[in-house]
């Protein structure tokens, strides 16, 4: 299966940022997904709801791959949360919810690329929706509330000849969320779990 010179573009829309209809928003508590082993191919996804009660939009949306910005409110006793990554942070009394981004939100915010549809690989018959955060966590975080700020379209979901083109072509996914979302306008001003902070207005992330 080799690294065939794949040429899908690293870097997707204009530097000046999102645009119509992104961004667009989702909100759910992660729940259990097919149970197919993601984690052990390197590539866990957090699975949400798909409610179209809750989630006005989705019932339209073009079913594929896309990236952006994911929020997590992970409870306290978890290794990656917010009260424990800053205890340094004294100033006032809202305990335990310190961010290294400086809000006294419980969310943290993490890049993420994310799938929505029938999975035709896998060729099932109700559409999910999971995404896959870009950051190595200490533990899982089952039932934590997740916010995402969707930023643009990757591409359409394809059927493949084994599991190996489909995991090559999921690490692509990865690198084109990475480098289209390090850009500046692209960036939130909210602050990132281990980046800089950019001009994008995140604020709906972490309210
Ligand atoms: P499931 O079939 O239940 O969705 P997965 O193998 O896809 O199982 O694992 C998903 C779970 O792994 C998530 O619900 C979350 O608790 C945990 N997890 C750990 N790291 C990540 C990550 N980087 N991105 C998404 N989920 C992660
Ligand atoms: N499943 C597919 O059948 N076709 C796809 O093109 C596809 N693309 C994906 C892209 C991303 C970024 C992610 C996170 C998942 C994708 N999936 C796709 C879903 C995948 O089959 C599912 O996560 C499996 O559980 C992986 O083993
Ligand atoms: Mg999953």
């Amino acid at each position: 299966m080799a690294e065939t010179s794949n040429p899908r573009p690293r870097v997707l829309y204009p530097a000046s940022g999102p645009e119509p209809p992104f961004p667009l928003r989702m909100e759910g508590a992660v729940i259990s997904g097919f149970g197919r082993g993601s984690k052990e191919l390197g590539i866990p996804t957090a699975n949400l709801p798909v409610d179209a009660a809750l989630t006005p939009w989705i019932a339209d949306a073009r079913s594929g791959v896309y990236f952006g910005w994911a929020s997590l409110a992970l409870p306290a006793a978890h290794p990656d949360s917010a009260s424990r990554t800053t205890e340094t942070e004294t100033e006032t009394g809202t305990a335990g919810s310190a961010s290294s981004s400086s809000s006294s939100s419980p969310f943290q915010i993490y890049p993420m690329v994310m799938s929505i549809g029938y999975n035709p690989f896998y060729k099932n018959s109700v559409r999910s929706a999971e995404v896959h955060v870009l950051h190595s966590f200490g533990a899982d975080f089952y039932d934590a509330t997740m916010r995402l700020l969707i930023l643009g379209f990757v591409r359409d979901e394809k059927d493949y000849n084994g599991l190996d083109a489909l995991v090559e072509d999921i690490r692509i996914d990865c690198d084109v969320a990475r480098q289209s979302l390090a850009r500046e306008a692209w960036t939130p001003a909210e602050g990132v779990v281990g980046g800089a902070k950019g001009t994008f207005d995140g604020a709906w992330l972490v309210r």
